[in-house]
Parts: structure tokens; sequence; C-alpha cells
């Protein structure tokens, strides 16, 4: 059956099913493994993956080091500190036996790896002379979730989980390390085109174990904001309870001050949750697994020079360092329109024997825009295209979020804003306040300090109790 013979995919207004149907049409996920929230990565959701994160691995690759710890972390290890044990313990897997044999020391699947990587630091970090350390790896964790798990968004196996881990002297210059990973994880999304709003959480949101926690959000088709990253300055927590510790000039031995940010296959979500219609994925060019599809039109005759020159053009671009692929499957162009606008494809041309005679290409965005590049500056064209689809794309997906953030001067407002988007709003600051705010509107106070492109100070008295307030972010969140 050709793949538009099974209809239209939902539309995207109906978010849900759209996300889900889009999922395996597209060949990313395929949620069919018999484990609850386990999900498969498919070769064309997997190149994706890569792109991805080959994007992120260059931007840490500036001034981190890559390295690989264990899975497995012993009890006693995962003990150790009070609160992030406190904060996991509901969600980590055990390791009871090896074979048959009951193991000794049980051993937690990591669902994040302070406690595998901290007694390690302890060992390594000597002095001033070794700090600050700024260290990442990209691995799997495993958490199990009890809220609804969903592919590449709720995980019990994260697949790619890009945690950094980074030691410093002094709490300041872990608070500016704070603030570089937040730049960092600005820029991995700037090229996603996935506008973000940055906040502090409220200290009961925090991560287990924190002095803070600032996260990224992103708003998604439906309103309802995705965590997409988070940042936590540690203060000197975990150097306490591991015992890291350096000598300082003087000859002195104190504790280190640490951070760690974490980013996991949300930010996929995110990207083909933004830029995806009805018709299926819509790619940037950087992470698309192909930005430039070729399609030759062979319909009569002169089969033999459209295809010649097809294979002209994708050699060219493939050695300009272009991802491209050409059609050549038997089947009508209409069905492979079809195909690669599902997966995203950035770009396509079309060339046919009126081309030919123009000496030119047709070239599509997959936002639909057409036009005619010249055969002769093809690549220089293509480059063009490809560069104002992605700035195309950035303002669609802005404008989406500027649509979706408002500012609430009552809980009424509130409740109705959150239907839709992200609110505003002017909080004191007290939990009572939030729980309110959380029971009347069913969303929640998700963070201070809002910094986003789209904030205006929400001003005013606090939006539960009438005292001194400022501006927080709400909404509802997946
Ligand atoms: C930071 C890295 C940490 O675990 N330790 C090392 C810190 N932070 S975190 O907030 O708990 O997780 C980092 C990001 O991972 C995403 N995430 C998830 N993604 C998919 N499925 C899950 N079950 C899941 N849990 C967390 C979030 O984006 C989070 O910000
Ligand atoms: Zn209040």
């Amino acid at each position: 059956m050709a793949e538009e013979e099974q209809g239209a995919l939902p539309p995207k207004g109906d978010f849900s099913a759209w996300y889900n149907e889009l999922l395996w049409r597209a060949e990313i996920m395929d949620v069919r493994y018999p484990v609850k929230g386990l999900y498969v990565w498919y070769p064309f959701g997997f190149a994706m993956r890569r792109n991805v994160y080959d994007l992120l691995r260059a931007l840490l690759d500036r001034d981190h080091q890559e390295a690989l710890f264990p899975l497995l972390i012993p009890e006693n290890e995962f003990a150790k500190e009070a609160e992030h044990i406190k904060g996991f313990e509901e969600e980590v897997y055990w390791v009871t036996h090896g074979g048959l044999t009951p193991l000794e020391v049980k051993l937690a699947l990591r669902p994040t790896s302070e406690c595998a990587i901290y007694p390690m630091y302890a060992l390594w970090v000597r002095s001033h002379a070794d700090l600050p350390l700024k260290i990442y790896q990209i691995v799997n964790t495993f958490r199990y979730e009890t809220k609804h798990t969903r592919p590449l968004i709720r995980l019990r196996e994260i697949t790619s989980f890009k945690e950094a881990h980074t030691v410093h002297t002094t709490w300041e210059d872990a608070e500016r390390q704070v603030e570089a990973a937040i730049a960092l994880y600005r820029e991995f999304y700037d090229r996603l085109c996935v506008p973000v709003i940055i906040s502090r959480r409220p200290e009961w949101d925090k991560f287990p174990g924190a002095d803070y926690t600032i996260a990224v959000d992103t708003v998604m088709p439906d309103g309802r904001t995705l965590q997409i990253g988070t940042v936590h300055h540690l203060g000197d927590h975990f150097s306490k309870t591991f015992q890291i510790t350096y000598e300082d000039a003087g000859g002195e031995q104190k504790y280190t001050h640490q951070t760690c940010y974490g980013i996991s296959e949300r930010c996929i979500a995110a990207l083909i949750s933004m830029h995806g219609d009805d018709r299926g994925l819509i790619l940037p060019p950087d992470p698309a697994p192909v930005q430039v599809v070729i399609i030759p039109i062979t319909i009569g005759k002169r089969k033999e020079e459209v295809s010649a020159a097809a294979e002209g053009i994708g050699k060219e671009l493939a050695a300009s360092g272009f991802r491209v692929k050409i059609d050549t499957r038997d089947i009508r162009p209409g069905a492979k329109y079809y195909y690669w606008e599902m997966r995203g494809v950035p770009l396509r041309l079309e060339i046919g024997p009126r081309d030919l005679d123009a000496r030119q290409v047709t070239a599509v965005t997959r936002l639909g825009e057409k036009s005619q590049i010249p055969r002769e500056t093809l690549v220089d064209g293509v480059r063009d295209r490809l560069s104002s689809f992605s700035a195309a794309l950035r303002e669609r997906a802005e404008a989406h979020v500027r649509t979706h953030i408002g500012v609430s001067h009552t809980l009424d407002e509130v409740a109705a804003a959150v239907e839709h988007g992200v609110t505003l709003v002017s909080w004191c600051g007290n939990r009572e306040c939030a729980d309110l705010l959380e029971e009347k509107t069913r969303a929640a106070v998700l963070g201070t300090d809002v910094r986003s492109a789209y904030l205006v100070d929400a001003g005013g008295p606090c939006v539960a109790c009438g005292k001194q307030g400022t501006t927080a972010l709400v909404g509802r969140s997946y």
C-alpha cells in the first residue's frame, strides 16, 4: 500500500494524536517494544538523533571533555547524599541478583550519574590546579516514572541523557558556570530553531541536592510547557558527601563547589513538535537527516537525460557538504513529495525536461516556497534557500510562543490562559499561594527570574494573596 493511501495524519490541532501518529509515520520511534516507557529508535529517527547530538557535542567540546562512567551504582554510594536519595528513591531500578546469586550490595541503574561520578572526582581532584573540571557523558539512564509515559518525553529508559558535571573552587565560580551552561543551551536550541524560556524553579521543585535549579522550557503546540533542560548549582552539598576537596594556593584543604546540567531526547520531542505540520515533520537543516531531496521528473521521453542531470546535481551538492538524496524509485512524483514531506526534508529540488531546457532546477522548501535556481549557481542557490528557510522556521516558532504567552492578574484569568498557553503572574513567593493557584487553575508556578524574549513585567500584587510579588511563569506542563 502506498504511504499516502494510509490517509492523512491527524491534524496538528489534535496534538496528542498527531504526535503519536507522526512518530511511526516519519519512522522516528517504534512504540511497540513490550516494556512500558521503553521505545525503539528507527534508523531515520536515529539519524536525526545523531545530528542533534553531534551539534550538542560540538558545543560542549569547546571547553568540556567527554568521558564514560558505569551504569551500575552500588547502594552505599547511592545512599550517601540524603536529599538526592530522597528525591530519587521511588524512581530507581535495582539489580539484586547476579544470575541466581543475590548480590551482597544491591546495584542501582543510574537515574542520573552524580553518585557514579563524584566518588571518582574525589580521587581525581587534588589541587586548585585541577580546577575547573568540566566533564560530560551521553548515556542511557533509567527512571521508574509513575506519571503517564510518552515517547521522547517521559521515558523509563532515557536513551540520550547528556549530563555535564563540573567542579570549581568557589561558589561564585560555579555560579558563572551555571550562566555559561544556560548560554550553551540557548545556542543549542537556537540551532534547532526552538524558542526557550529560562526560569528559576521554586525551592520545592529544584533538583534533589541542589542549591538552586534553572530550567529551560518551551511551549508545545497545545500550550503546555516541556522542560527541555536543567542547570543545577550544587553548592558544596555533594563535595561534602563525597569528600571532593582541593588544596588551595595557601596549602589549605577546601571543599569544591559543583554544577551539573542535563538534556535528554526531549530536545527531539520539542524539535518535531514545534515545527511539524499537518503533512508531517518539518526539520531545520542542522538536524535533518536529508537536507535536500532531488526528484527527477522522468515522465515521457528524455528519461536518461533527466536522470543524468539529477545525478550531477546530487554529486555537486554532496561534494559541497549537503546531505542529499536522489529519489529514483519507480513511483509517481506526488508519492515522493508526500514521503519526503512526512520526513521533514527542508528542500526539494525537482528536475524535469523543462528545467533542463531552461538550465535550472525547481526548488520547493518544506514551507511551500517555490523558486527556480539557475543550474550554474546551484550550490549558492541551495545554501541561500536553506538559510532563509531556517530564518522563516525560527520566526514561525517564535510567533507560536509569542501568541501562547500572556499576563494574568487574577486566578480566573490564569485558569483561562493556561487552557491554551503559559502566563505570567505576580507571585509573592509563598508556597501556600502557589498551592492555591494550582488548586484553582490546575497549572503550576514554574519559575521566577523569568528570562525570555517575550517577557513583560506582570506587575501588581500577588495573584493569590494580594501582597507584594514579582513576575513568575505559570503553565501546565508535560
Ligand atoms: C543534570 C544532569 C539531572 O538529572 N543530573 C545530571 C541532573 N537533572 S534532571 O532535571 O533530573 O534531568 C535533566 C533533564 O532530563 C530530562 N528528563 C527526562 N526526559 C525524558 N524522560 C524522563 N523520564 C526524564 N526525566 C528528566 C528533562 O528535560 C530534565 O530537565
Ligand atoms: Zn501570595
